[in-house]
């Protein structure tokens, strides 16, 4: 029988059940379905989910089609007025003039649990062990009692749609167990037939209709349906196989489609045909194929206590135990990406696809003045980019709404979505001062897509799904941008700086935003060639628009156009460095980035889970290794639970997969044409290698470093052209090899080599010294006279021997 230990160093293992779902459960998805494993012994609970699960929307009563508009058109006209006269406006009067309650907006909804209920378990088993396995994605459960090692594995398959489960033993005969759901719904039926059991019926809310099937399988022993459960007892094996569904479409005006009871009865009928080991054979290959792609060393080896353990234990310090969590960490924000994230379902939301309530914080969904964005941080970085297709199906639905709400509130072209929005095409406005108006959302939203161009360099993905969505989101800020009377610069106005202040014109991150989407759009419609109406627009907007980057009285990045930063605030937000990161508006060794450091240094190292993410970021595009290191050592020490979620708190996915981006970010960065190697290594992070992150131009790369530096890296490139590459490692000694040892002539500017790469092509860089130092040059003048090798002379041999 297989054993439910899987040492290594990318398993999350505990040495008892869960008792909470939000800190200690352990989480298992394919995109589409997930669920909570939570390993008790006499009862074992697994909630689901499955993601379109949503209350509100059409059919949800006072909805209407939900682009919704503005009480008045003239209202937000009457709002910039008051801003020119006045400078600014409190959130409270904004909200009275432009607010509108919201109603129907929904929530995502737990499907319910699946228990496994256990006859005569045993009080006290031995070598209890629950385990998520990362490199596997499987779950596991494993003990002994009387003898008999009892094991239980737990997979969400991709390829086959269902979440699996097998139960087992060591000694024939020896499972038995009732299983059977809950809900904390009433709108549900529960029936069972020849071993499946099936839960059906309709959201009370908003008709959506949702069925799931559970199939148990036997091998041995019997098994007997009740009228809600299904009991299994004395086989040597049980399987059970689940598959959810709704009637959710991603497309207005209803968002439904067909009934999902055929496709759930199919997913589950193909599944069970396909038995245990070749259902876990493809998710196993379906997996391996994303999640292998990139690989970590920090140094860190398998740690010997159980992961809740090894975080309480954590300082951020120099130990193996200290890197196995943050390289566990890294791991475990692509993990949660591949589970929560795949092409035919939603988006992750707030809680990627978990949730375990009918009312879950802030509705889990779908926020967007930093939280979906950093959901796909590190989607194109650490080589996912598969899992961002959901995002722009998601995106691409919403442009349809978001013109209505463009046209009817803006009276303007392009399209828009504020602060918060749900699978049913929300575009508009709720009144909630402090979070209400973003329109500058669904500029933000498409800097993804297109950076999904500039790592791909995909040119069909660019003209046909990336371009449209990004130009509708650049003409509403064309149509949009108000003349400030103080200087005749173009504005946002009204504009919020999240979530904090007062409304004015021109804050910084609407600005920054604006001239993102606008330069993206421009350059996006350069390389495709295509109108030229278009490009002279937003050429002669860029020329008047306000930058949005004023270094202030204080030497800070000016949050709003007015000097009105107070160095003691440490709110979360640290928006005005949106043209920092994510934005590529500020370089580092520019008064702006010295200013954002001053600003940064000022907001200080706390904040909650998302916040500290987006401070690892910030820190690495400072080019700060050991600050941005200091903020991923805070986020796990005060901000990351048991079950190494991110907390808000509550629970949000959002910091897990802000900080994996940073991880990234601290290791690699393209965004202005150069792959920079290590730009922000810490002093904690010595020596290490990370294979396959990715790089702007169809470039994936790969590093080893020791004693603080690369030595050496390969250059792995899709796309002939030129490539630049800077690396502290780069001086006078370094030569690039192709992969047939052949050396590439290079262009050498400090510490940037150039050279023109090919297609399929893999490039070394080495610094070729250190190999003949260690042969040729071990007995020569300048090594065998000096106690320390010191220096390098100017001219030594250049090529190994
Ligand atoms: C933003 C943040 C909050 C929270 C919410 C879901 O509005 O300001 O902190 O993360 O999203």
């Amino acid at each position: 029988m297989t054993s439910p230990q899987t040492p290594d160093d990318l398993t999350l293992w505990y040495d008892r059940p869960a008792v909470d779902w939000e800190t200690q459960a352990l989480p298992i998805g394919n995109g589409a379905l997930g669920a909570m494993v939570f390993g008790g012994v006499a009862s074992e609970q697994i909630q689901f989910n499955e993601k379109s699960l949503w209350t509100g929307g059409p059919g949800s009563a006072g909805y209407g089609s939900g682009d919704r508009t503005s009480p008045r058109p003239d209202a937000i006209a009457e709002v910039q007025a008051e801003i020119d006269r006045d400078g600014k406006m409190s959130p409270e009067a904004v909200a009275a003039k432009l607010g509108r309650p919201r109603v129907g907006f929904g929530a995502y909804q737990t499907f319910g649990d699946l228990w496994l209920d256990v006859p005569d378990a045993p009080a006290s088993p031995i070598g209890y062990r629950r385990e998520l396995s990362l490199r596997e994605a499987v779950a596991r459960v494993g003990y002994t009692a009387e003898g008999v090692t009892y094991s239980r594995e737990y997979f969400a398959g991709h390829p086959d749609g269902v979440i699996v489960g097998r139960i087992s033993a060591s000694v024939a005969g020896n499972v038995s167990f009732t299983l059977r759901t809950s809900s904390p719904r009433s709108d549900r039926q529960v029936s069972v037939a020849d071993g499946r059991l099936t839960v059906r019926g309709a959201l009370a809310d908003n008709g959506m209709r949702f069925e799931a099937q559970i199939q148990v399988v036997t091998r041995g022993g019997s098994r007997t349906d009740g009228t809600d459960r299904v009991t299994v007892t004395g086989a040597d094996s049980a399987m059970f196989v689940l598959a959810a569904g709704t009637d959710y479409a991603g497309a207005r005006p209803s968002y439904r489609g067909p009934d999902p009871h055929a496709a759930v009865t199919a997913a589950v009928d193909t599944a069970v045909a396909k038995g245990f080991d070749q259902l876990r054979a493809a998710h196993r290959a379906d997996y391996r194929r994303l999640f292998d792609r990139v690989r970590l060393d920090l140094g860190q080896r398998t740690p010997e206590i159980p992961t809740d353990r090894l975080r309480a234990a954590y300082t951020g310090g120099t130990s193996a135990d200290d890197r196995a969590l943050e390289a566990m960490f890294f791991a475990y924000g692509r993990y949660l990406l591949i589970s929560s994230s795949r092409e035919e379902s939603l988006p992750a939301n707030l809680q990627g696809v978990w949730n375990n309530s009918t009312s879950p914080p802030w509705s889990a969904d779908y926020h967007l003045n930093i939280n979906l964005q950093m959901n796909y941080w590190l989607a194109e970085q650490t080589n996912l980019a598969e899992t961002a297709v959901a995002y722009d199906r998601y995106l691409t639905a919403m442009v349809a709404p978001g013109e209505r709400t463009a046209r009817e509130m803006f009276g303007s072209r392009g399209w828009v979505v504020h602060n918060e929005t749900n699978p049913f095409g929300f575009t508009g406005v709720h009144d909630w001062a402090t979070a209400f108006w973003f329109p500058e959302a669904a500029a933000w939203t498409t800097q993804q897509m297109y950076d999904h161009y500039r790592f791909s360099g995909d040119l069909v993905y660019l003209r046909r799904t990336a371009y449209p969505v990004m130009k509708g989101a650049a003409e509403f800020w064309l149509d949009n941008l108000h003349v400030d009377p103080r200087d005749g610069g173009l504005v946002v106005s009204p504009g919020y700086s999240p979530e904090h202040g007062d409304f004015s014109a021109g804050a910084s991150m609407s600005q920054q935003i604006v001239f993102d989407v606008l330069t993206n759009s421009l350059e996006a419609a350069r390389t495709l060639n295509v109108d030229a109406a278009f490009q002279t627009e937003v050429t002669a907007a860029l020329a008047r628009l306000d930058r949005g980057l004023r270094v202030g009285s204080w030497g800070q990045l000016q949050e709003w156009k007015s000097d009105w930063d107070d160095p003691a605030n440490t709110h979360r937000h640290a928006s005005h460095l949106f043209a920092l990161h994510p934005g590529r508006q500020i370089t580092p060794g520019t008064p702006e980035a010295e200013a954002a450091r001053v600003s940064l240094t000022a907001r200080g190292d706390g904040g909650t889970g998302w916040s500290k993410a987006w401070k690892i970021n910030f820190w690495a595009r400072l080019l700060d290794g050991d600050h941005a290191h200091r903020m991923l050592s805070e986020q796990l020490m005060s901000s990351t639970l048991d079950n190494l979620w991110d907390t808000h708190p509550p629970f949000q996915i959002d910091g897990n997969f802000g900080a994996a981006a940073g991880m990234a970010e601290m290791l690699l960065q393209s965004r202005h044409d150069t792959v920079q190697v290590l730009p922000a290594l810490p002093a904690a992070w010595p020596a290490g290698s990370v294979s396959g992150l990715r790089a702007w131009g169809d470039v994936t790369v790969d590093v080893s470093w020791r004693d603080g530096s690369a030595d050496k890296i390969t250059l792995h490139t899709g796309a002939t052209g030129p490539v630049k590459v800077r690396s502290a490692m780069i001086g006078g000694h370094c030569r690039v090899r192709d992969e047939r040892g052949n050396e590439v002539a290079v262009a050498r500017s400090g510490e940037t080599l150039s050279w023109d790469a090919r297609a399929g092509r893999s490039y070394t860089i080495a610094n070729e010294i250190d190999l003949a130092t260690s042969t040729t040059l071990r007995s020569s003048a300048w090594e065998s006279t000096s106690a320390s090798p010191g220096p390098p002379p100017e001219r030594l041999p250049t090529s190994a021997p």
